[in-house]
């Protein structure tokens, strides 16, 4: 059972973030190891199970246009816009709002924005709980109902609720606004900061990543209801195989969580063709599937796990609520420098992604999904990481029937102040420091990582956590800023996936001082691009040297390559393969691929990246990263054929091509 009022612990989440209730350690002592405060401050999660339409269960989309402002005040306590906005503009649900109006004002804006629209629960819900709920508000969101705050949260990529029942009745309808704020500061996860420009007053947002810090509601927002009499809100399913037998044996430790309530609770597993393959009774247990079908890539079986919670007070017994989950039997584990998915060493083709089109920014959309995976299946590649933020559910659940592998990562990106969108400044300052990365960026990282593993726990597509992108894991104080975060992200996840970072290319094995902490080693690696600038001879070789002194230092590591690429400009061509030519991103990819298969612990490539995507202005790119395979609009450059033709070649894949 879990506490039963949500809104107290949205609030204390909120509370708690602001002000850690336990005091964190000091970052930045030399002798990181003999500092180190284990115990994270804890926040309660807002999170329940993604909502569905059950028998039990009803679910209402909320997407479409809404009433939309901004608060082009610089006054964060100013009265939030709860009453009726003012008309005309229209934004859609899910979809950044930047791309949208042809306004500068609203696309460069920095702070609050207001969505706002008219929500009736239906009359038949009495009886029921219901919830307002977000798939994600970028970066910090409140729920309104009429004029008052429900639900509030920091965290633009994870989702969060608000329970509606005792507001609003069945049959009445409400005012729903909610106001969602972009600013990044050095205690936000990305962080980022916020000047005031002393010409025209107005907010400028500055941050570390590369990519634009796209903003709103981007994902979708649904008004769902379940049973007041008892509810499941969670689930978390185990899966292992046993391979001793002659018949590989399925086995699937469960936990359902519920409300409080007296029902009991009955499980059932089907097959895919919906035949009942086995039962079982209680919260929690252990259940086998004889002669189990193995959720493989390329070959995703799914079976359907429903839980139930009986009423046994009637004669038969009355569902008082039910939900399904895929799931995916599968194992994964780290041996010998291998990744081993069923007990086989697998080979991850793929890319680094981004949730970026044209117009809708990060907004999601299923025409997008789609066509990303057809390109994926199209290109041979079995994998991709969720570079830099989980991406939406429907991502990770399309993953899961298709059979795409996925390093899952948090929105943990730009903790190198050496870095500013992968163009190096010399001079920078130190980046753990009170007045940088301090215990409250590590207290919000930590929540991310909650977060993340309580939305994606039970996904088979889902085979490792990445806590960060690029941190300054050569830095002074990195150690004690990572080292209570690979023990939660150890702790959280029951299923005890592998866990890794990226790793940024100045903190070479010789310098880094983490990745002892991590099961997989990832490197983000530019030679030839950023260092070596279209010297691939030298590209190469510095390459292989690094792989060397990373195969030397952590010899039982599977290091995966998970960012290498060129930016490309679609079109342009060079005799002489120069740079920003599509002929100098195949060769370059080519010299990598080339130092790759000397090392059997090389184990995965992941482009760097599957398309272009859009950046923060700056002079370094015209029209946002041009290092996509794809196009922004998802056009093959040249090197999408070099990689079909090598991915298909490639062994270990699980694509069956070999
Ligand atoms: C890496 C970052 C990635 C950037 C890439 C680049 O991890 O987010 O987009 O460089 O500069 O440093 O293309």
């Amino acid at each position: 059972m879990r506490s039963p009022s949500l809104l107290s612990l949205l609030s204390l989440i909120t509370s708690s973030l602001a002000s850690p209730s336990s005091p964190a350690p000091n970052l930045h002592s030399r002798d990181a190891t003999t500092n180190l405060n284990l115990s994270l401050p804890q926040h309660p999660l807002s999170i329940n199970l993604k909502p569905q339409q059950t028998s039990t269960r009803d679910l209402v989309s909320l997407d479409g246009l809404w009433s939309f402002a901004i608060d082009n005040t610089t006054n964060s306590t100013a009265t939030p816009w709860t009453s009726p906005l003012p008309k005309g503009l229209e934004c859609p649900v899910p979809a950044s709002y930047n791309d949208i109006f042809i306004d500068r004002n609203i696309h460069d804006h920095v702070g609050w924005a207001y969505y706002q629209r008219t929500v009736a629960i239906p009359r038949g819900w009495s009886g029921q709980r219901y919830f307002v709920r977000l798939e994600a508000a970028t970066h910090h969101g409140r729920v309104y109902v009429n004029d008052d705050l429900v639900a509030e949260h920091v965290g633009g990529y994870t989702p969060f609720e608000a329970d509606v029942t005792d507001r609003v009745n069945p049959g009445e309808s409400f005012r729903l606004t909610i106001g969602v704020n972009n600013e990044l500061t050095h205690e936000t996860i990305p962080p980022g900061t916020v000047e005031v420009s002393e010409y025209t007053g107005r907010k400028v947002q500055t941050y570390l990543h590369d990519f634009y810090n796209y903003a709103g509601l981007a994902r979708s927002v649904w008004l769902y209801s379940v049973p007041v009499e008892q509810y499941i809100e969670d689930i978390t399913v185990v899966p292992d195989v046993d391979w001793d037998e002659d018949a590989e044996t399925g086995i699937v430790h469960y936990t359902v969580d519920t409300s409080n309530g007296t029902g009991s609770i009955e499980i059932t597993i089907a097959d895919e063709e919906g035949n009942t393959v086995t039962t079982a009774s209680g919260a929690n247990g252990t259940i086998t599937i004889p002669s189990v079908h193995l959720w493989q890539p390329g070959s995703a079986y799914l079976y359907t796990f429903t839980a139930r919670i009986l009423s046994t007070s009637t004669d038969p017994p009355r569902v008082v609520d039910t939900y399904t989950l895929p799931l995916g039997i599968r194992t994964i584990a780290i041996k010998d420098a291998q990744i081993l998915l069923n007990n086989a060493p697998i080979y991850l083709t793929g890319f680094g992604k981004h949730e970026d089109s044209p117009i809708r920014g990060k907004g999601h959309d299923t025409a997008y999904l789609v066509h990303d995976f057809e390109l994926l299946h199209w290109i041979g590649a079995n994998s991709f990481r969720t570079s830099h933020y989980p991406y939406a559910e429907e991502v990770m659940e399309y993953a899961d029937r298709h059979g795409i592998l996925v390093i899952d990562e948090t929105p943990a990106v730009g903790l190198a102040y050496s870095i500013g969108g992968g163009v190096s400044s010399a001079d920078s300052p130190s980046t753990f420091t009170p007045e940088g990365i301090n215990n409250n960026t590590r207290a919000a990282h930590a929540q991310a990582l909650r977060e993340l593993v309580a939305r994606d726990k039970n996904h088979p597509s889902v085979i490792m956590w990445s806590v960060a992108n690029e941190p300054a894991s050569d830095e002074e104080g990195a150690r004690a800023y990572f080292e209570p975060l690979a023990t939660l992200a150890r702790e959280l996840d029951p299923a005890g996936r592998p866990i890794t970072f990226a790793n940024l290319g100045q903190a070479t094995y010789a310098t880094d001082t983490i990745s002892d902490l991590f099961d997989v080693l990832c490197l983000n690696r530019y030679f030839g691009w950023y260092s070596f600038t279209g010297d691939l001879d030298s590209a190469g070789i510095a390459l292989k040297e690094e792989l060397t002194g990373w195969s030397e230092t952590y010899p039982g590591k599977p290091i995966i390559i998970s960012e290498y690429g060129a930016d490309t400009l679609a079109g342009l061509h060079s005799v002489m393969g120069l740079i920003w030519s599509e002929e100098f991103q195949i060769e370059y990819l080519d010299v990598y691929h080339g130092v790759f298969d000397t090392f059997d612990n090389v184990v995965g490539e992941h482009v760097w990246n599957f398309a272009d995507f859009q950046t923060k202005e700056g002079i370094q790119r015209v029209d946002g990263n041009k290092k996509g395979v794809f196009t922004r609009e998802r056009r093959p450059k040249g090197a999408a054929y070099a990689l079909k033709k090598r991915w298909s070649g490639l062994n270990n894949t699980g694509l069956g091509t070999e």
